[in-house]
């Protein structure tokens, strides 16, 4: 199978060595001081209105923002190359067999204090208001995946489970029962049936459409520091808090990057500019 039949067949992708080890942990250096910053002065403030991150925290958004490179225009080189990195977009190109657009930097990280397995879910159970919206949600988008959200592990990760082939079809009873049964009282459940568990080094890529059902897991004693790029297809933009990124429209933002990476970012300017100028 080719990636694009194994992506529509399974709903996911572990990608080995998608970057090199090397280049992954000068990733997990750069993120490192931008989580800290993030946790006691965020500088999206703005938009989150709120100063920082909780000490139990698990995901913090926008890790390009130019708050956090003042001093280190080559911290934030790095960052962008590997969001437009050729061998990266090229996955994203074949997964949607379109040109990708740029949607968002995430940073998936282990809770400073308190652990807990994460909640089992699909996405589409987010934006959608019941069962049956979350059907059609899923008839429309399950197959393809709405957007491709890659995470590059920039530490050894095992914290992602998945099942296989459920962005293809509703919920079994069993899973049903733990997902949204009882009033989400079991959605924390050990005892899935059919989750497989990932496991990756730095510099791996695991790729999972988000409306198969799936979760992470957040164990305070776990280190967990994983990468995630998100993409859209140019042909379905959407508008919300990921591509909510007006400081794209300062003059000189990109002008650090080299010219490949600058255009692949152009048209992420493009698409949004005239959302963010309102
Ligand atoms: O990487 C993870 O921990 C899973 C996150 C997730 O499923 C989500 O944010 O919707
Ligand atoms: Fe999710």
């Amino acid at each position: 199978m080719d990636l694009q039949e194994q992506w529509q067949a399974e709903g996911y992708l572990v990608i080995p060595e998608l970057i090199d080890r090397a280049r992954a942990l000068r990733l997990r250096a750069i993120c490192e001081p931008i989580l800290d910053q993030w946790r006691v002065a965020n500088p999206d403030v703005a938009a989150t209105g709120k100063p920082g991150g909780d000490p139990d925290a698990t995901v913090m958004r926008h890790l390009n923002h130019p708050g956090y490179f003042a001093n280190h225009m080559d911290w934030f080189c790095e960052l962008m190359d590997a969001v437009a990195d050729p061998r990266v977009l090229d996955i994203a190109r074949t997964i949607f067999g379109e040109e990708p657009l740029f949607r968002c930097t995430s940073l998936f990280f282990n809770p400073l204090l308190t652990s807990k397995d994460g909640d089992w879910h699909r996405d589409s159970q987010f934006t959608t208001p019941d069962d049956d919206a979350e059907k059609a949600f899923l008839a429309a988008h399950g197959r393809d995946g709405f957007g491709m959200q890659l995470q590059i592990a920039l530490a050894p990760s095992a914290d992602i489970e998945f099942i296989p082939r459920s962005h293809l079809r509703w919920d079994t009873p069993e899973e049903y029962a733990i997902r949204k049964g009882d009033g989400w009282k079991n959605n924390r459940s050990n005892a899935m049936p059919g989750a497989l568990r990932l496991a990756v080094e730095p510099g791996d890529a695991i790729l999972f459409n988000p409306s198969g059902i799936h979760r992470g897991r957040y164990h305070a004693d776990k280190l967990r520091r994983t990468l995630m790029l998100t993409y859209t297809r140019t042909s379905e933009p959407y508008q919300d808090y990921f591509s909510n990124q007006p400081w794209f429209l300062a003059p000189d933002y990109l002008a650090p990057l080299p010219p490949a990476a600058r255009q692949f970012f152009d048209a992420f300017v493009h698409t949004y500019q005239s959302w963010w100028r309102r």
